[in-house]
């Protein structure tokens, strides 16, 4: 299977994330590459680099102003003399005027943040537009030949929402690669995000929509990150309407269980009649992720892979989170050498 990645991901090296009420070195921190890269190397993946897509593709799918403000936020930040890096910490609240965008870069911060732990630092543009990149390379591959692939995009992206960034996520590149397919000729592409925290950015961008099959399997978010979406009842609207599926998950569930969900998914996938299969693949599944309550071992990212590879339908394999950082590697090998068996 062909990989992509691009160098430009390197350039997000955040000091700060606001965890448990301190600011702690990001768990989506710069080392998560070369521990997959090396992992790909040493399982003999070539690692190819992208082409520079430009901003077309992720203007397919997020607000204009919202990019404008990610592209000049640090140096908006910078020069209004705030010292740390930039963090909202105030927000246009649920029953007060939400409609209203300040001119101070403080105030733009909470109206395009969805969450308060990831900040935005020098290099986060630059870093957020190679992750698109890669996205965009590894689908490009897939719709030319056929083939697998799979993208090492950093930052991830399945919490970015048309105009919003957190969840360490900036650009959706999950979102961006399934619009590309549509634009070059797919008629339904599912979105499968298998990470543990629901994407609820995913979900957002094609909610009203039936060209985009979006399912997804994740912590109940009655008492996991993002909260306040991610539930059965979320299933789409209007045109869309059935074409958003959520399969929220108690933290603790076996992989038996969350096999079984995958099941439905796939059948579901098969149903929808979707040409293409993008994998927000996280690999927070696993037991000792950091962050994470779900119990994959090593072996069970074999199993995943091998089940995708049985759907039978072309596959981009996307990276999205990971923080256990010794054995995100393996984990993602091993769903790509799984799929290939
Ligand atoms: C892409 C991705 O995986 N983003 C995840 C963002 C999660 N951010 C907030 C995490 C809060 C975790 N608190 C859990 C504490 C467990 N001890
Ligand atoms: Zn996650």
């Amino acid at each position: 299977m062909l990989t992509f990645f691009s160098e430009g991901s390197r350039q997000r090296q955040a000091r700060s994330e606001l965890h448990d009420g301190a600011l702690v070195t990001p768990f989506e921190c710069p080392e998560r590459i070369d521990l997959v890269l090396n992992a790909l190397h040493k399982a003999a993946f070539e690692v190819r680099t992208p082409s520079d897509y430009g901003l077309a593709p992720v203007l397919a799918v997020h607000d204009s102003s919202y990019v404008a403000f990610l592209e000049s936020c640090w140096q908006a930040w910078q020069a209004a003399g705030h010292e740390g890096e930039a963090i909202p910490n105030i927000w246009p609240a649920r029953t007060l005027r939400g409609d209203k965008i300040p001119k101070a870069v403080s105030g733009q911060l909470g109206y395009y943040a969805l969450a308060a732990e990831t900040s935005i630092t020098e290099g986060t543009f630059a870093a957020a537009m190679a992750s698109k990149d890669t996205a965009l390379g590894a689908v490009e591959h897939t719709l030319a030949t056929g083939e697998p692939t799979f993208g090492l995009c950093r930052p991830p992206g399945h919490h970015a929402a048309y105009d919003q960034f957190g969840g360490y996520c900036f650009f959706n590149n999950a979102a961006i690669a399934a619009q590309r397919a549509l634009d070059a000729g797919k008629r339904r592409v599912a979105v499968l995000d298998v990470d543990f925290h629901h994407g609820n950015g995913t979900q957002q961008i094609f909610y009203s929509r039936d060209d985009v099959l979006f399912l997804s399997l994740h912590g109940d978010p009655n008492v996991t990150f993002p909260y306040y979406s991610g539930y059965a009842d979320e299933t789409g609207e209007g045109r869309g309407a059935g074409f958003n599926v959520n399969y929220p998950l108690p933290p603790g569930t076996s992989v038996a269980a969350w096999m079984t969900a995958l099941e439905k998914a796939l059948e579901r996938i098969h149903q929808a009649e979707c040409e293409l299969i993008v994998v927000s693949l996280g690999v927070d599944i696993f037991e000792g992720d950091p962050i994470s309550a779900f119990t994959f071992q090593h072996s069970d990212f074999i199993a995943l892979g091998k089940r995708l590879a049985e759907a039978g339908l072309p596959c981009v394999f996307l990276m999205e989170g990971g923080y256990a950082v010794e054995d995100i590697g393996v984990n993602v090998v091993n769903v790509l050498q799984g799929f290939k068996q």
